[in-house]
């Protein structure tokens, strides 16, 4: 596969930008490639600055669940655009979206709009702390919740692929009372709280978690944390980044039956742009400025342009509800990928719910973040070369999810099969 201009273009790059990108995961670092340059991407394909063509499964971490470039979302995106890009001031769009959300959300009475993940984690880990008066918080291993110092603490997605303890520069005061507990083990969060359990202000935990791969939650583990959680006045946060509207138009929470009483979105809801969202109970929320002492702003927060693009989104999803066909999707590919495993004696755990997935390389069964990590790297980047090869780009690190679009269609799921199988022959 040709990637000249590609190299050639990571080489200036890395002279301007660290590790010549803007987000560690996309360096490639830890699959031993160098990053392709994308060019563009339409509906279920990207190509790169060579001309290569690709079958995406990254679709950009999650938030293109219509495909790249879907009309729609570009009409939404110029018509705003025209009016002007950011106003800086309120605009009834951004209500437009508050209520979608609002509608849509089984725990969000309030929200308010941010730019991004990280921003709206943050936001909301500061309101439960104001809301609770309280300053512990608890997350869990392998999780990630974007890179704000008080969750870099055995975080998953990119401290996990590059393999980092966590991140320097936090100093230990911000994560001093950051409390980190295994996923899928309620017994070890039943026995924190009942010793620190009044000290906490919040739990934040991805309902399925994404980061260290896909995680499915435990039978009743989810209620298991609405109960406890409620018993200790401790707000409990799904962090539904990933997972919100493309589990079910409701998410993970609608999907489980388990509302938290804080939700942070982001992805899917800025349709490719950037927006983050922060929302949950009335109480809660009425903390936050200028209504509330808990301060939070934001220039871009709920930009026009790019609320256009959610608002879009979100109402193709409402109207069209695509999730079954995406399910069925996807189990088309990860049956046919857990066969053509299976034939080959290639040990591969297969995590998949919805649209979303991961293909552990090892034999033991993947239900937190210890077990994700007995995959082997090696033999990952080895299937992930083969695939790209095969004009198939994946996740570029194993602790990290795949996801499909309505905009893969059978002949893409029948030559990602046909990929598959000729990359796992080819492992050794
Ligand atoms: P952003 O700040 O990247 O928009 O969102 C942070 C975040 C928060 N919560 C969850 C559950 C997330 O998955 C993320 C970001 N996800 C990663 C991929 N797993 C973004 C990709 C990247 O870091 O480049």
């Amino acid at each position: 596969m040709k990637t000249d201009k590609s190299r050639e273009l990571f080489k200036e790059a890395c002279r301007y930008i660290p590790g010549g990108v803007n987000s560690p995961v996309r360096a490639f670092k830890s699959v031993g490639r160098e990053p392709l340059f994308i060019e563009r991407g339409k509906g279920s394909h990207i190509w790169d600055a060579d001309g290569n063509e690709f079958i995406d499964y990254v679709c950009s971490w999650g938030p293109l669940i219509l495909g790249h470039a879907d009309p729609r979302i570009l009409a939404a995106v110029m018509d705003a655009a025209k009016r002007g890009m950011s106003f800086g001031a309120t605009t009834e769009a951004e209500t437009t979206l508050a209520k979608m959300i609002v509608d849509a959300v089984p725990s969000v009475e309030m929200v308010r709009l941010v730019s991004s993940g990280t921003e709206a984690v943050m936001s909301a880990v500061r309101v439960a702390r104001g809301f609770t008066g309280r300053d512990k918080i608890v997350k869990f291993e392998g999780g990630y919740h974007g890179h704000t110092d008080a969750l870099l603490a055995k975080a998953g997605s990119g401290v996990a692929t590059l393999g980092l303890p966590d991140s320097a520069g936090v100093p230990k005061g911000m994560t001093a009372d950051t409390l980190v507990l295994p996923y899928n083990d309620v017994d070890a969060v039943r026995t924190l709280f009942e010793t620190a359990g009044k000290e906490i202000a919040c739990l934040v935990v991805e309902p399925v978690a994404g980061n260290m791969g896909v995680v499915l939650p435990k039978e009743n583990y989810l209620a298991d944390l609405r109960e406890l959680t409620s018993k200790y006045g401790i707000v409990l946060i799904f962090d539904e980044v990933i997972t919100g509207f493309r589990l079910a138009y409701g998410g993970a929470q609608k999907l489980f039956g388990v509302t938290p009483d804080m939700t942070t979105l982001g992805k899917i809801i800025g349709g490719g742009m950037p927006v983050g969202a922060y929302g949950g109970r009335r109480e809660i929320m009425e903390q936050v400025a200028p209504v509330g002492p808990v301060y939070q702003a934001g220039t871009l927060s709920g930009n026009p342009v790019a609320v256009a693009a959610g608002i879009q989104m979100l109402t193709i999803l409402r109207d069209e509800n695509p999730y079954a066909g995406l399910e069925a999707k996807m189990n088309e590919i990860t049956d046919a990928l857990a066969e053509a495993a299976g034939c080959r004696g290639v040990g591969v755990q297969i995590n998949r719910i919805g649209s979303m997935m991961t293909a552990f390389f090892t034999d033991t069964p993947v239900t937190d973040y210890a077990t994700a990590k007995t995959s082997d790297t090696q033999r990952y980047a080895a299937f992930f070369s083969a695939m790209l090869e095969n004009g198939v780009y994946l996740a570029p690190s194993q602790f990290e999810a795949g996801f499909v679009s309505t905009a893969h269609t059978s002949e893409d799921i029948e030559k990602t099969i046909a990929a598959s199988e000729k990359a796992l022959a080819q492992l050794k």
